[in-house]
């Protein structure tokens, strides 16, 4: 085909009105809502509309499939339609299992109920600010003024950038920050390291790649260090077994690790297990289990932990026959001979917890004066942990999420192992916790996947982007490489989102606001116009998961697949991520056909250029494979894909509860460290001399230990800034996603939580909007007062919406306005390391640009 043809065709293809684009006139009419600034055509008028009228269930067709994103978890949704419109969503209620029957719900085979967000869905979907045509911005950068274009012209214009900007700045300028949007599908994945972004931009011979993840980065390299892996989880049920529950920095209530986690936690309160929270707040969790809440100045687990294991040792409450058979380094007799001479790895645990080195033993009255909690109760919480068998010390990810936050993971370990708590029934060993090994990608991921010429601190751009090309290999927080790129510090120029939200959700946002202007290409794919989008150069629109073919892996827990059909015909002018990158490989051939005349094939390799019009033979063809090379002949799964489809899930059964590390305690299988033990003295870091060639940067002790932060409540920066901040994460959304849903928002307020004491001190009274300040940036909202949080202590959920007034204040009360992009060495975002001050305001609270959404929960709590 001549190119001129081919242009022909591809015009005609790409501008094609294939669907007399709207069968939602909810979606079209209202997508004027973002401020105002986007404009579009009026929408054909709906032959259904989406909220009404209310059908029986005999007039609708039924469909099985999951609910979707980085939400903590992973729930069946069973859509309900009218003609190509979800006109109902309802959730798991046991029939569609093998063997199932309606009400069908067992321990072994419990049901996959969604929450309240995923019920929420269909507003979702059919949601104003749903993005449905490709944009290209007309004003300037951040300013959200948009025109709707072409698909031709979107494309076009960033294949011929990308080529542009790889050409005169090499293979660094662009800047992969696809994040956990859409990482729990098999086939349509955004995610760091098997995304479609990171393999499309890697085989386009340009791309840096953003390595720490915000989530856990302080807790997963604590799990690799220790254990040699991050599938240090049991599943939900074995929860049921313990005697003893201590949730620490972990609202299940809230913050889902898991689907059935309540389910089975409660089995145990059942069975007469105890219950203690360890959090700044009094949380639901607490709450609902009745727990023992010791309240603990934030960043400053770590300490607390050091002082139980002082206590734990002292009383000879530790299980030295496991530490002997297990640990390396837990003590002096567990150190290797070649920790002799090691350059950082002379010290073992307990006799640095005795004191040894530093002279200061690590006493429950030390910890006391660190981490705000009594010596009697850390004394009191050291001996039921060390002497309840079996008791499971959850360590979540929050107080990791800190300055030196894998110490406090790493620490956790230490008091998991020396309390014999690991691989057993009950116990605990989490860590990162992940459970069951699914199998989670379809091909073509297998190739190429995470092909990268730089790899970054993720929160560390908009400092390299400001500071280029003064900006040391330690401060951008470089991965090693073996070859001349090694050391060479990035000069970005283009960044993609692909299934994130990163501009609204990583660190130090006004940074952020001053790094993008210097760039020449912003892209976001997303099929929501996002607070990030706001600030692009195109916005290409995508197709959700109701919209495509694709099957749903568990969040971290949870041994069960779900199948994701194509329940309706994608909204808009929406394609899918795989359609667009692919697509895309083709056009950059088109422009260079020398260079990269292969992309397009290469990228997607059972497809042709026709998969622009009809993915869904390419796409069943990969998730069929998928299941039957990988699920059922590693996974000895008998069901069909065919048997698959037709039942929508798929649950494992199995014959005891899945525990990690089993297999090493009871077998003597060796662990997937470098000395086959669990690691308290780590190999790798007791071998470091040169720490600025490592990703690290920086000296990373080789056993846990406490280290300052660098704010918090016992620094001289309390003097401007007297309240720590921390920012969990919401019931109400996934981040940022469903913050525009009204009938979530009905339930919530974006608020701070303030302690009634500092309320009064400040003369601020529930429902009063508040600022919140540091030297980083300030945020409006109004005031929760309630007793629940600690003095001294302010909580505001993160994932608000943005929205920056004219004097840069947002007064949506966006907590990454006032956080700190400088990570800790490991990578650990520092996102609960956070000083503010905060006083009665007479600014304004925007609490979204949605028009729909209203808060209402301040009507309930009036009188308080
Ligand atoms: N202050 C503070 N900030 C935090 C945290 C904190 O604890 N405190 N937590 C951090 C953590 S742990 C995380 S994980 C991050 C989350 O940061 P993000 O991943 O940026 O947050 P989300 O809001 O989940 O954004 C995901 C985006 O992906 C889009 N999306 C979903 N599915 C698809 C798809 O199939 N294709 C495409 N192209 N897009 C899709 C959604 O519409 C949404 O806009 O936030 C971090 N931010
Ligand atoms: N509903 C909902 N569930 C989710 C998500 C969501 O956005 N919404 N996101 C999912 C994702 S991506 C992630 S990474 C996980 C995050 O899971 P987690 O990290 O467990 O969750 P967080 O909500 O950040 O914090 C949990 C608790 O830690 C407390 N905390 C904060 N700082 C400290 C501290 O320094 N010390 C102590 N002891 N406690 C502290 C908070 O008050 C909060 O109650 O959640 C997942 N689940
Ligand atoms: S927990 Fe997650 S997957 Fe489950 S219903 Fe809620 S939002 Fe959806
Ligand atoms: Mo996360």
């Amino acid at each position: 085909m001549t190119q001129d043809s081919r242009e022909k065709r591809l015009d005609s293809v790409l501008n094609m009105n294939r669907r007399s684009f709207m069968k939602t006139a909810a979606a079209g009419a209202a997508t004027t809502a973002v401020a105002g600034m986007v404009e579009l055509k009026t929408a054909k008028e709906a032959k259904a509309f989406a909220y009404e009228p209310y059908p029986r269930d005999d007039q609708l067709t039924t469909v099985v499939t999951s609910c979707a994103h980085n939400c903590g978890s992973r729930h069946m949704l069973v859509a309900h339609k009218q003609g190509d419109v979800i006109v109902r969503l309802s959730t798991d209620d046991g029939r569609f299992q093998k063997n199932g029957a309606f009400g069908k719900d067992t321990d072994e085979e419990p049901q996959l109920r969604a929450c309240l967000r995923g019920r929420s869905y269909r507003s979702r979907l059919y949601s104003p600010e749903r993005l449905l045509y490709p944009m290209m911005r007309v004003g300037e950068r951040g300013e959200g003024k948009f025109k709707r274009v072409s698909w031709d012209e979107a494309l076009n214009f960033v294949a011929s950038k990308m080529l542009a900007i790889k050409q005169q700045y090499g293979p660094q300028a662009l800047l992969d920050q696809s994040y956990a949007g859409a990482s729990y599908g098999v086939l349509h994945k955004s995610d760091q390291i098997e995304g479609l972004l990171g393999r499309f931009l890697g085989m386009f011979g340009c791309r840096t790649n953003s390595w720490s993840v915000p989530s856990y980065q302080g807790t997963t390299t604590s799990s690799r260090w220790t254990y040699g892996t991050i599938e240090d989880g049991n599943e939900d049920d074995a929860f049921a077994h313990s005697k003893l529950i201590i949730m620490w920095g972990w609202n299940p209530a809230y913050t889902f690790h898991g689907g059935n986690t309540f389910y089975y936690m409660r089995k145990a309160k059942q069975n007469g297990c105890k219950f203690v929270v360890i959090d700044p707040q009094y949380t639901d969790s607490a709450s609902a289990y009745d727990a023992w809440w010791i309240p603990i100045n934030p960043n400053t687990d770590a300490a607390m932990m050091a002082g139980m294991a002082h206590y734990i040792f002292d009383n000879n409450l530790h299980d030295q026959e496991f530490i002997d058979k297990f640990t390396q380094g837990m003590d002096e007799g567990t150190m290797p001979e070649w920790a002799k001479n090691s350059p950082n790895g002379t010290e073992n645990f307990k006799d640095y917890i005795l004191g040894k080195y530093d002279g200061t033993p690590k006493t429950p009255e030390w910890a006391a004066e660190v981490c705000g909690v009594s010596a009697e109760d850390i004394k009191k919480l050291a001996h039921m942990y060390a002497t309840t068998k079996p008791a499971a010390l959850k360590a979540s990810w929050a107080p990791g999420r800190n300055a030196y936050g894998e110490q406090y993971n790493r620490m956790a370990a230490a008091l998991q192992a020396m309390t014999g708590n690991i691989g057993i029934l009950g116990g605990c060993a989490e860590g990162v916790g992940k459970g069951w090994h699914a199998e989670a990608v379809a091909y073509p991921y297998d190739q190429y996947a995470n092909v990268w010429y730089a790899s970054i601190k993720s929160d560390r751009w908009a400092h390299i982007v400001l500071n280029y090309p003064n900006v040391s290999r330690e401060e951008a927080g470089l991965w090693p490489r073996n070859d001349q790129l090694d050391g060479v510090v990035p000069n970005i120029r283009g960044i993609f989102w692909q299934g994130s939200d990163w501009f609204n959700q990583l660190t130090n946002i006004n940074k952020e606001i001053q790094a993008i202007k210097k760039l020449d290409l912003v892209v976001c794919m997303d099929s929501t116009i996002t607070p990030s989008g706001l600030f692009a150069d195109v916005l290409l629109p995508v197709a959700t998961h109701f919209e495509r073919h694709d099957a749903a892996l568990p969040w971290y827990k949870g041994h069960y697949y779900i199948h994701r059909p194509k329940v309706i015909e994608p909204l808009g002018e929406s394609r899918t991520d795989m359609q667009i990158f692919t697509e895309l490989a083709y056009r950059i051939g088109d422009l260079n056909p020398q260079g990269y005349g292969m992309f397009g094939k290469t990228y997607n390799p059972k497809a042709n250029r026709d998969y622009w019009i009809n993915p869904d033979p390419v796409d069943e063809s990969y998730l069929s494979d998928w299941w039957h090379n990988k699920v059922m002949h590693h996974q000895h799964v008998d069901m069909s894909w065919e048997e698959f489809k037709q039942r929508g899930v798929y649950k494992f059964t199995f014959d005891k509860p899945h525990v990690a590390f089993r297999e090493q305690i009871e077998n003597g299988k060796p662990f997937q460290t470098a000395s086959g033990k669990i690691e308290i003295l780590s190999s790798e870091l007791a071998k470091i001399s040169d720490w600025k060639r490592t990703r690290y940067g920086y000296h990373v002790p080789s056993i846990p230990k406490w280290i300052e932060p660098w704010e918090w409540l016992n620094s001289p920066k309390t003097k401007d800034f007297p309240y720590h901040m921390i920012s969990p994460h919401p019931r109400w959304r996934t981040h940022s996603i469903f913050h525009n849903i009204p009938w979530l928002r009905e339930t919530y307020e974006q608020e701070i939580t303030i302690n009634a004491a500092d309320a009064r001190k400040l003369d601020i009274k529930n429902g009063d909007i508040v600022e919140a300040w540091n030297d980083r940036g300030k945020v409006v909202m109004p005031a929760y007062v309630t007793e629940r949080c600690m003095p001294g202590v302010v909580v505001l959920h993160e994932g608000a919406w943005l929205d920056v007034d004219e004097n840069g204040v947002d007064r949506s009360g966006n907590p990454d306005f006032l956080t700190l992009d400088e990570p800790s060495p490991a990578g650990a975002f520092a996102y609960n390391t956070v000083l503010c001050n905060i006083k009665k305001s007479d600014l304004t609270h925007r609490p979204g640009w949605d028009k729909l959404a209203t808060a209402r929960s301040h009507v309930f709590r009036r009188d308080l």
